[in-house]
């Protein structure tokens, strides 16, 4: 079994719209000027990075934005410029929530599990439903459909429904989700969730908690995963008051290590003895105290947002931000774990700067697919990391994408054609067939 890490492209709209509150970034760089192609360009570089070091890595398409089919589910109607020109006159913050590029964070996307952990022995996946902001609850849709199509084989893969509505089942996907493993022991998954819909809990009291636990246990139930090695476990709610909306702010795991803060999950000590009892003596784990890195500091500079890069060599690489090395908290606290005694042997910065700004690192931007070497040969689309797709993907982005765009820019019908053009042939260099609610 190998894993791939899908990268959302950055989609052409990419912006700071300020619009999810408990994301400090999101809230900080609202109105900014953003830059999509630059945005687009330094998460194709992340691939190229991530490929380079001999990991599997593949590609998700980012969705069409302004997505005038939400517009049009609001009510407003008539002609794709009437929509935008009227929803820009009277409600324009409708075009912003509809204009997000949010989906290019596919750590969001979905649940996965490899069918090596399901009962059925297919691989199982679970859109997310993003339930806690319109403008991700919007990207359900479009995301079920693309990885429909590339997970098509159905004696393979199962691509579940997104989890029914209502807020008592949200779910924020695979950035809540951790799957740990040794070799000669079945895999264990963590989900985490913030608040529950039913029954009492404590919960954060200035952010909004997002997962909820029954959404978690949902999609454990639909991955047919073993009760035995499935902890549920509550993110604090100083955490999410800090500004960890998801997890992977706080923590991060693979193979048998965890990297995490102590303010990521309740019942730390529980945690990690029940871990020990499931993964034997070979888990191991790095743990900040919010002495040593402050959780204000760990959501200003991501360093729990690392991808982390199992070699086969079974050692570890880190994929850090950039700002975690400009953070001296951080990078103290990463070349601490670098010389700890842990399979980490090496700590790597990337400039994933335009996707910072709206709280989306490295390990944000990629959903983990475990896949074995017939699932990979099972797929048809032209998804999996190539020099020659990088190579026309970069020409794509040059083509279509501007170098700047303020918030106003979102009511320009012109952006909207360009991004459906620019969406329109992707599908054809990705082999993708018809997956946006315009083509069809
Ligand atoms: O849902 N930001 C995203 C960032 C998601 C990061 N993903 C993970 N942690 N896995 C969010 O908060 C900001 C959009 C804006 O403000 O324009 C935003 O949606």
């Amino acid at each position: 079994m190998r894993e791939f890490n899908f990268d959302g492209l950055v989609g052409p709209t990419h912006n700071y719209g300020g619009l999810a509150p408990g994301n400090v970034a999101s809230t900080i760089n609202e109105g900014q000027v953003s830059n999509p192609r630059e945005a687009a360009l330094q998460g194709l570089a992340k691939m190229r990075f991530v490929h380079g070091l001999g990991i599997g890595q593949g590609v998700l398409p980012p969705h069409p934005r302004p997505s005038l089919r939400a517009l049009r589910t609001l009510g407003f109607s008539g002609s794709d410029e009437h929509v935008l020109a009227r929803a820009s006159r009277e409600a324009f913050h409708l075009v912003r929530l509809a204009s997000s590029a949010a989906a290019m964070w596919t750590a969001n996307a979905a649940t996965v599990a490899p069918a090596a952990d399901t009962q059925d022995h297919k691989l199982h996946v679970t859109p997310a439903n993003l339930q806690a902001m319109f403008h991700r609850a919007i990207e359900a849709d479009t995301t079920t459909k693309v990885l429909r199509a590339i997970f098509a084989d159905t004696s393979r893969f199962v691509v579940h429904d997104a989890l029914p509505g209502g807020g008592q089942f949200a779910d924020e996907g695979a950035a809540n989700h951790t799957r740990l493993s040794v070799s000669g022991r079945p895999a264990v998954h963590v989900f985490a969730w913030g608040r529950r819909a039913w029954g009492d809990f404590v919960g954060p009291k200035k952010y909004p908690a997002r997962q909820t636990l029954e959404a978690s246990q949902a999609v454990a139930r639909l991955h047919q995963l073993d009760p035995e090695r499935t902890l549920f476990v509550q993110q604090t709610a100083e955490g999410i008051d800090a500004g960890a909306f998801h997890t992977d702010v706080l923590a991060v795991g693979t193979g048998c290590f965890m990297m995490l803060h102590e303010r990521a999950f309740n019942d730390l000590r529980g945690v990690i003895v029940r871990l020990r009892e499931l993964l034997g003596d070979r888990f191991c784990y790095e743990l900040a105290t919010e002495d040593e890195l402050p959780s204000k500091d760990a959501v200003a500079a991501y360093p729990f947002n690392s991808q982390l890069i199992e070699k086969d060599d079974g050692t570890i690489e880190i994929l850090a931000p950039k700002d975690s090395e400009e953070t001296p908290r951080a990078k103290d606290f990463l070349e601490r774990v670098v010389a700890g005694r842990n399979p980490v042997t090496a700590v790597r910065y990337l400039d994933v700067r335009q996707s910072m700004h709206n709280g989306g690192g490295p390990a944000c931007l990629r959903l983990r697919v475990p896949l074995e070497p017939e699932e990979t040969t099972a797929i048809s689309a032209r998804v999996f990391y190539s020099e020659s797709l990088a190579a026309e993907l970069d020409a794509w982005v040059h083509k279509h994408y501007r170098d700047r765009l303020t918030p106003n820019d979102l009511s320009d019908p012109l952006l909207a054609r360009e991004s459906m053009t620019a969406l329109d042939e992707l599908t054809r260099i990705l082999r993708l067939g018809s997956v946006y609610d315009f083509q069809t």
